[in-house]
């Protein structure tokens, strides 16, 4: 960490990542603050309807967003979901947070988590986070799992491993790839995992709470990387021929990207990622652009302090969308499947904040008008997916957390 770095310490960090991931303590105070504020709203408000936490088996129809919709608890017990992947056979893989990787069968969670996983160092925002499968799953059964790994000093870094589902163990569990991105605070992983049409793997690293490394080309953090399916450094990377970056870098500038999507039509790799106090962004991913974090934000410092005076700058990309005040924005996907035509080529991202999931209607690549939905639930949503039902699967990113499915009506 360079000496000039600004104060952007963990210490800090702790008490005012609330865009992100909150504390447990502070979210427990909250919960009970949030609990005595909601029962007083009763007795202040009798007789006013309220929405009810939704429960494993519920089904429970909307009809106030534009488009009608049922919301189905698919599975509930998991401990801060993260990442979901569907598998040919029907089932899906879900990761929980403190470092177990479940089997969801038709519609229950099997008991026996999935065997053969990594040692996570499940503190702070760090644990099992993404689940991807390799492109041809079908023939070589390869599941791909990004994490927090201890590297020893008390520090962490992302990692991604591989291996052979059996059906209920990884089997030849290997490193495809250790970001040079070690910090001791516990935070900023990225880790969001996406295979493109060609058969690359996309992985996103944050900055570890130590923003000026995301500019930093001699170090991962703070980028995505573009890599072969077995960590090999692909020949046409935008820096391969630069003799002071690491060639694994696909784009930099990039504070801490939680959702990734690669477009179903077009191929092209779209993000999100989290600003400090406001200015999270949608970015549209070009290889070797800088998306300017922290030299241009949208946002400032969680402390309300000045983190720069750009907002833009020459030579640096900006978002397609950004918000302020943030919605925390986590998990993403390009809508394609066949159960909702309304949706066709719409994008779906999670807020964790916030606590909704903003519909983001698009003309091309801008974003044309958004919506919320869900935002009565009380949840923070942490991943969203498409299924291969062509139902809306999401992610709460909560102790108790939850894989609600929305269907047509
Ligand atoms: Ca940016």
């Amino acid at each position: 960490m360079p000496s000039s770095t600004p104060p952007d310490t963990p210490s800090r960090g702790r008490t005012r990542s609330d865009s992100e991931d909150q504390p447990e303590s502070l979210r427990r105070w909250w919960a009970l603050a949030g609990a005595g504020l909601l029962a007083l709203g009763l007795l202040l408000l009798a007789g006013c309807e309220t929405s009810p936490a939704l429960e494993a088996g519920d089904s429970v129809e909307r009809s106030d967003a534009e488009v009608d919709f049922e919301v189905v608890v698919v599975a509930e017990g998991l401990s801060h979901p993260w990442g979901i992947a569907f598998l040919p056979d029907g089932d899906a893989l879900v990761t929980e947070r403190p470092g177990r990787l479940r089997i969801l069968r038709d519609g229950s969670l099997l008991p026996e988590p999935v065997g053969g996983l990594p040692e996570v160092q499940a503190r702070g925002q760090g644990g099992l986070l993404d689940v991807e499968l390799h492109p041809e799953f079908d023939s070589n059964r390869l599941v791909y799992l990004s994490y927090s790994k201890a590297v020893g000093g008390g520090q962490t870094t992302t990692a991604v491993v591989r291996g052979e589902f059996d059906g209920q163990n990884l089997q030849g569990v290997e490193e495809v790839f250790e970001a040079r991105a070690a910090a001791s605070p516990g935070r900023h992983y990225g880790s969001r995992l996406a295979f493109d049409p060609d058969g690359y793997l996309y992985i996103t690293v944050g900055d570890r709470g130590e923003m000026h490394r995301a500019q930093d080309l001699s170090d991962h953090a703070g980028t995505t990387l573009r890599l072969h399916d077995d960590g090999r450094v692909p020949d046409d990377n935008p820096f391969v021929d630069h003799d002071d970056a690491l060639p694994e870098i696909y784009t930099y500038g990039n504070r801490n990207a939680q959702g990734m999507s690669i477009h179903p039509v077009t191929g092209r790799v779209w993000q999100n990622e989290h600003g400090p106090r406001g200015g999270d962004e949608l970015n549209l991913m070009e290889p070797g652009a800088n998306y300017g974090w922290p030299e241009i934000t949208h946002g400032i410092d969680y402390d309300g302090s000045t983190i720069t005076q750009d907002t833009a700058r020459a030579g640096m990309e900006q978002p397609v969308v950004h918000w302020t005040p943030s919605i925390a924005v986590s998990g993403m996907t390009v809508y394609t499947g066949d159960a909702f035509p309304a949706w066709e080529g719409d994008f779906f991202v999670g807020a964790l904040r916030q606590q909704h999931i903003r519909r983001l209607v698009m003309d091309g690549d801008r974003v044309s008008r958004q919506e919320t939905l869900l935002a009565d639930l009380g949840v923070r949503f942490r991943e969203v997916a498409t299924g291969p039902d062509g139902y809306l699967y999401l992610l709460t990113d909560e102790g108790d957390g939850q894989v609600l499915r929305l269907e047509p009506r």
